[in-house]
């Protein structure tokens, strides 16, 4: 199985919760690495760029603004089929649908408010990468 990096967001609902080491952790415990790794404040332009495919959506502006309503960690998760692995991790958008001892199934209060983000294919995985990181800002683990 190859190894593959994907992004990593975790939302601002799950900050306030004070649970990214548990999110880390579930990650880790998985078999993924964390190869880079940033808290900040995502700008409404960033959101918006980063969401672009949501656009048209009902929800598109109450996402933007959740997702700029406080801190997130942005990160670069590597490991083997990181992509696929990263979203069994998490669980399905809708935390009341996801399964249980998921990220989004033990952090996530609603369909929008679900805890975290992770690329969906390999294609979007490198996409959004380059969205937050500089080439050298991502360390091989
Ligand atoms: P993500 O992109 O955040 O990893 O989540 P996803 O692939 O599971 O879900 P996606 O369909 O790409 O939706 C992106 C994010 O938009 C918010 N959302 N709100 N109110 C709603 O019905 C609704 N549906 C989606 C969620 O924050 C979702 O993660
Ligand atoms: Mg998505």
């Amino acid at each position: 199985m190859a190894i593959e990096q994907t992004f990593s967001i975790i939302k601002p609902n799950a900050m306030k919760k004070n649970a990214i080491g548990d999110i880390i952790s579930m990650f880790e415990a998985n078999g993924l690495k964390i190869a880079a790794a940033k808290i900040t404040i995502l700008s409404k332009a960033k959101a918006e760029e980063f969401y672009a495919e949501h656009k048209e959506r009902p929800f598109f502006g109450e996402l933007v603004s959740f997702m700029t309503s406080g801190p997130v960690a942005l990160m670069c998760l590597q490991g083997e089929n990181a992509v696929l692995k990263n979203r069994e991790i998490m669980g399905a958008t809708d935390p009341k649908k996801a399964n249980a001892g998921t990220v989004r199934a033990k952090f996530g209060d609603n369909v929008g408010e679900n805890a975290v983000h992770g690329s969906d294919s390999a294609a979007s995985a490198a996409r959004e990468l380059a969205l937050f990181f500089e080439k050298h800002e991502i360390c091989n683990v």
